[in-house]
């Protein structure tokens, strides 16, 4: 099904004149109304008129998360305090903050591509939808929240946190569809386990879409979590500074990318050393122009996510091109003795492996001015000695042979990995203190 087939169909050249109608009314609003865009374009002598083409948008400068906090909190609005209606914030991993002031049509707009977004996955006014991902400055919870209500689905706003009620309502709201990070789905389903429960039990958690982002999974937890919970694991991506999540959205036909909502965001990928646009297929870092955003709006906005663009036509029928699922974020990227390294890679080695569980640490040091990588992984089942001493050996293989990086491998107990509510760390770089 699509929510919203004028649009989400549009045809390319339909869709890229808009976007270039927009991205003029844009640039206006930027000049006429953020004096930091307006002070960007005269640095670089930036005429209205030099953009003829959406290419030109090359012409302009990006927008750094630096600049949000530069200017924290208001430098960046477009809007007089009174137009705003809302705030989200994010703190980030360096703890300063960053604010972005929403207006009632950018709230309009955001429940609408939610609503889309919760389309794409197979949900509907039929529905029962449990948002557990945090209500609050967060993003999440809100922005699934007023988009499963414009769907016309039943909301049970449980938030994250009290688990073992949230799957008792679950059971017997017969939630259908559960909206979290991919590290909450998993734990929630140990603790319907804990409770004598079993998301694969449809007549007791008839469960079918999880509409699952926020943080970094793999294909290999993607795919363990369908199997555990005997759901879709469906992938949704968004980012504060930009709105939150439905910036993309995975569909139930191709199953592989997540449709970039087009109309109302331009991407494009570049070379995150370099700052050069690649083309499709390129993976690269993500950088996204807000089209129609009123509150805040961004100019080629530098995500830090590593993805590429998939331009090939998508069975569902949308014309929105994809984006493949996040390898990471570039500041994620670990550099272990010179080989880089994304977290990611090493929960594919660790889920590809029977016997291990998704819940791992990595832990990066530094002995001797040596760097060193530690896996710390609970197993499936306790396992103990030449049996874990096995498998230790068949991951720390693994990562050799796949990553070229030594790697020490250790089984820990049950239950060590703290579970999170929302997202997980999962990195330890003890370097960075050194
Ligand atoms: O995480 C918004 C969101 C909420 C997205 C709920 C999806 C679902 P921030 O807290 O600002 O906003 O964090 C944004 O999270 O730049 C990515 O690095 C990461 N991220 C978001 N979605 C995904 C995903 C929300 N599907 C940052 N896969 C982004 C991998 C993701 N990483």
């Amino acid at each position: 099904m699509i929510y919203d087939p004028a649009y989400e169909t549009m045809p390319r050249a339909e869709l890229e004149k808009l976007q270039l109608e927009r991205l003029k009314d844009l640039i206006a609003l930027c000049r006429n109304r953020v004096p930091f865009y307006a002070n960007k374009f005269k640095e670089i002598g930036f005429q209205t008129g030099d953009l003829k083409t959406a290419a030109d948008l090359s012409l302009l400068p990006f927008t750094e998360k630096d600049d949000l906090r530069n200017n924290y909190p208001h430098g960046l609005s477009a809007v007089p305090q009174e137009d705003i209606v809302r705030f989200h914030a994010s703190s980030g991993t360096t703890g300063k903050i960053t604010v972005v002031g929403y207006t009632a049509n950018d709230l309009k707009v955001w429940a609408h591509l939610m609503a889309r977004s919760l389309t794409a996955t197979g949900l509907s006014r039929s529905d029962v939808i449990n948002v557990a991902y945090g209500y609050g400055l967060f993003t999440g919870g809100l922005g699934a929240h007023y988009g499963a209500e414009l769907l016309g689905a039943a909301v049970v706003p449980c938030s994250s946190g009290s688990s073992v009620r949230q799957i008792r309502l679950m059971s017997d709201l017969r939630v259908t569809g559960l909206c979290c990070t991919p590290t909450y789905a998993l734990y929630l389903s140990e603790v319907a386990k804990k409770e004598g429960l079993d998301f694969r039990d449809k007549s007791r958690l008839p469960l079918k879409v999880g509409v699952f982002g926020a943080e970094p999974w793999s294909d290999s937890m993607c795919q363990t979590i369908e199997e555990t919970m005997a759901i879709n694991a469906m992938n949704i991506y968004g980012l504060s500074e930009i709105m939150g999540p439905a910036v993309s959205i995975e569909c139930l036909e191709s199953r592989v990318g997540l449709h970039i909502f087009e109309d109302h965001f331009l991407p494009e990928i570049i070379d995150p050393n370099t700052g050069q646009i690649l083309g499709p297929g390129q993976e690269g870092e993500l950088v996204l122009t807000t089209l129609t955003k009123e509150g805040t709006p961004l100019l080629r906005y530098r995500t830090r996510d590593i993805t590429s663009l998939i331009e090939e036509p998508c069975p569902c029928g949308r014309t929105h091109r994809r984006m493949s699922r996040l390898r990471g974020r570039s500041d994620d990227m670990l550099i272990i003795k010179g080989i880089n390294v994304y977290p990611s890679q090493i929960e594919t080695l660790i889920l590809d492996t029977d016997g291990f569980s998704p819940n791992y640490q990595i832990i990066v040091d530094r002995d001797n001015n040596l760097d060193t990588l530690e896996v710390c992984v609970e197993a499936a089942e306790p396992l103990y000695g030449d049996a874990a001493a096995g498998l230790t050996r068949v991951l720390s293989r693994k990562i050799k042979d796949n990553l070229t990086v030594e790697a020490k491998v250790t089984i820990i107990p049950d239950n060590t990995v703290p579970r999170g509510q929302g997202k997980t760390q999962r990195v330890f770089d003890k370097r960075q203190k050194i």
